[in-house]
């Protein structure tokens, strides 16, 4: 394992990315991917869970499996630090995305360990379960678990393979992850940006000033299925030409909005798809994405109702369900002053921005008070096995976290 090789900081928390980018951390034998709950999502919570305890912390798992260490402070009973990141991935995954957040957090509880100081406040380092949604139709199950926003019928989920998620967790004990209203102090997620901006303005960290507005669907076309040799084409109800005109359309909308409007169709399905055969069923995923709810949902509407346009021209049926509905999240303006406050003594140029990708912070933000910090990484590039961070960027996250946690401490008389 690379933690004897490489020192403590930013470098062995991208080091330790790394390691845990390949078999027995991930599913996949080519690449990255770690679903909840996986063997290899098992193999990574008992590899981080040594980590923790070295770094000094006790080590547990909540009732939404999530793996928390926690690093006493002088008053047990104050509520709690919260700093950390999730360990699932998409399929195909980069390193970083998730991992660095938590390896980072690890490190600076390390680096206090090391040092021997404390704060009135305990700091819990969490490593969040299922940011991504990959395993399961919905995604953020176990943040909103710990924020305590969770309608429990979204548990009631199947894997691809048909595993329901109730077989791997108990239900009834799930919703007791649930942390008190202001038993938690705050949020931090440091996290790479995931996209160019930090690149092109040549700087290695930025304070994210809020996440945005994410909303997610399951479409379904239903037509008749044919035989493609003999079917004129006047006379089909084809789904996948329907999705086919359905695709453009949301690519079109999102496009024409001018705004920060995002439109992604990610997953097609075709259950009985054959090269001569007119599909007669088929189902896509649509992710709808603006910096505001109200441009999200303006967007969405638009694309939904073409959609109905367009399957009433094809004679299709159409079905539409939402998955998923994330509210544009601001962090806490206090905590952005704090990450400033700290990037310029770490001897960096403050810069905010907005985070266009989902995390557990936009979670967080019904339960406490929220900061991100990102990190740059190479074109942008993420959800990509070529995902990449420069471990002296990772440095500069570590010493900008330790200064953003020490001025919390002074905000709330470090004692100890
Ligand atoms: O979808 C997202 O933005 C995140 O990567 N889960
Ligand atoms: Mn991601
Ligand atoms: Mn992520």
């Amino acid at each position: 394992m690379v933690a004897h090789v490489v020192q403590a900081g930013g470098a062995r928390a991208v080091a330790r990315c790394d390691a845990l980018a390949r078999p027995p951390y991930s599913d996949s034998a080519h690449g990255l991917t770690r679903t909840w709950l996986s063997p290899a999502f098992t193999a990574t919570q008992e590899r981080i869970a040594r980590w923790m305890e070295q770094a000094g912390m006790t080590v547990s798992r909540d009732p939404a499996t999530n793996l928390v260490g926690r690093y006493e402070g002088a008053d047990p009973a104050a509520p709690a630090l919260l700093v950390g990141s999730h360990i699932d991935s998409v399929h195909g995954a980069g390193a970083y995305d998730g991992p660095l957040g938590v390896l980072l957090a690890i490190e600076a509880v390390a680096a206090l360990h090391a040092a021997g100081k404390r704060y009135r406040f305990p700091i819990e380092v969490i490593a969040f379960g299922d940011e991504e949604g990959s395993r399961f139709p919905a995604a953020m199950l176990t943040s909103r678990a710990v924020a305590g926003t969770l309608d429990p019928a979204a548990l009631d989920v199947r894997d691809r393979d048909g595993v329901a998620l109730g077989d791997l967790v108990d239900l009834a004990a799930y919703p007791a992850a649930a942390r008190a209203p202001g038993s938690v102090l705050a949020y931090l997620e440091a996290h790479i940006e995931q996209g160019p901006v930090l690149e092109a303005q040549g700087l290695a960290v930025g304070t994210v000033t809020g996440i945005a507005a994410q909303m997610r669907y399951e479409v379904e076309l239903v037509g008749s299925a044919g035989h493609a040799g003999t079917t004129a084409m006047g006379l089909r109800r084809d789904a996948v030409a329907g999705m086919a005109e359905m695709v453009l359309v949301a690519e079109t909308v999102a496009r024409d909005s001018l705004g920060d409007v995002v439109a992604t169709v990610g997953v097609v399905q075709v259950p009985l798809g054959a090269a001569n055969v007119i599909a007669g069923k088929c189902a896509f995923t649509l992710d709808v994405r603006a910096g505001s709810d109200a441009r999200r949902d303006r967007a969405a509407d638009e694309i939904l109702r073409l959609f109905r346009q367009i399957a009433d021209s094809r004679d299709l049926g159409l079905a539409v369900r939402k998955v998923h509905d994330l509210p544009a999240s601001p962090c806490a303006p206090a905590l952005m002053d704090l990450l400033d406050v700290a990037t310029r003594s770490a001897g960096h140029k403050p810069f905010r921005l907005v985070s266009g990708a989902g995390h557990d912070a936009m979670i967080m933000a019904a339960l406490c008070p929220t900061a991100m910090l990102f990190v740059r990484c190479r074109g942008g590039v993420s959800h990509n096995p070529a995902e990449h961070v420069d471990p002296v960027d990772a440095e500069v996250a570590l010493r900008v976290m330790l200064g953003f946690i020490d001025r919390l401490g002074a905000v709330h008389h470090a004692a100890a």
